[in-house]
């Protein structure tokens, strides 16, 4: 029989299942790759936001991470909430130490509604220790100018910002444009890889922008969704795997037009192909 990939998500939760641990496991599973998760805090959180978190101790972090990549293994690493410089010292020794190469780190910084799922002050820890360890880094325009200590207006360029985090890390960008009011004036989204291993330094990737309620867990999603596509094509280049989660995920948003749950930022439809509401 032909054995699955494997992907472990080292992350938080989402009780109501749009983010987090939660997105990865559906996004992983359904694009045909064995999901693990472990957790690095409970999140209190809905559909309307985050109430609380309680992250665990840097040592039950370690624990879990051993219990996995001692059993069961890892062809890929996607990584999200981290809420301590405790955190994000554990996570970069033990990359180190299993050798992992195809590691995706989704900086998640504070939720839509303010909460801080990082404090300020361990911003320049996450850039300096783990991101250079990592082989792609996916933030969205404001944590791009948030790691940089920059001012986000509509005049900063977005190949200002790229450059800036390659250079300073050595590590793949993916600068997502979700939030950028122009191209969205446009009808488009779109997003920036900035490529440290490919012949072209910047690739584009274009997506339909869809007036939606439900992107609760977006970048959850992409992030596991490249991760898991490193997992299942690991000799393809990044930039090619990160086109094909791009396209898996514009479905996933695509699909969950008009879907009701929750009363506010609804999830995306991870399983679009099973049911597509057509
Ligand atoms: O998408 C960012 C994110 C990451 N991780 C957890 C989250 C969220 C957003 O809500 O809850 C646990």
């Amino acid at each position: 029989m032909k054995q699955f990939k494997r992907v472990l998500s080292i992350a938080g939760t989402d009780p109501s299942a749009g983010a987090g641990i939660q997105a990865d496991l559906k996004t992983a599973s359904a694009l045909k790759v064995y999901c693990t998760t472990v957790i690095t805090g409970v999140v209190n959180q809905n559909t309307q936001g985050v109430r609380d978190i309680l992250p665990l101790s840097a040592d039950w972090l370690e624990a879990q991470i051993r219990a996995v990549l001692d059993d069961v293994g890892t062809d890929a690493i996607k990584i999200g909430m981290l809420c301590n410089r405790e955190q994000i010292s554990v996570v970069a020794r033990l990359i180190k130490e299993y050798g992992v190469r195809d590691v995706v780190l989704d900086p998640v910084l504070a939720s839509t509604s303010g909460a801080e799922f990082l404090k300020k002050a361990d911003y320049q820890f996450l850039l300096s220790e783990l991101v250079p360890l990592v082989r792609l880094v996916t933030p969205n325009l404001p944590e791009a100018a948030l790691l940089l200590g920059e001012e986000l207006t509509e005049e900063t360029p977005i190949a200002y910002l790229g450059g800036q985090l390659t250079k300073r890390t050595s590590t793949s960008v993916l600068i997502k444009g979700g939030h950028d009011e122009y191209t969205k004036g446009l009808g488009i989204v779109m997003d920036y890889l900035f490529d440290m291993e490919g012949k072209k330094p910047i690739e584009v990737f274009y997506g339909d922008y869809y007036q939606t309620r439900n992107t609760h867990g977006t970048g959850c999603t992409l992030s596991t969704a490249i991760a898991s596509w490193l997992a299942l094509k690991p000799h393809r280049t990044l930039a090619y795997n990160v086109g094909k989660a791009h396209e898996y995920v514009a479905n996933a948003i695509k699909f969950a037009q008009g879907l009701e749950i929750g009363k506010g930022h609804g999830p995306l439809n991870h399983f679009w192909k099973f049911y597509n509401r057509k």
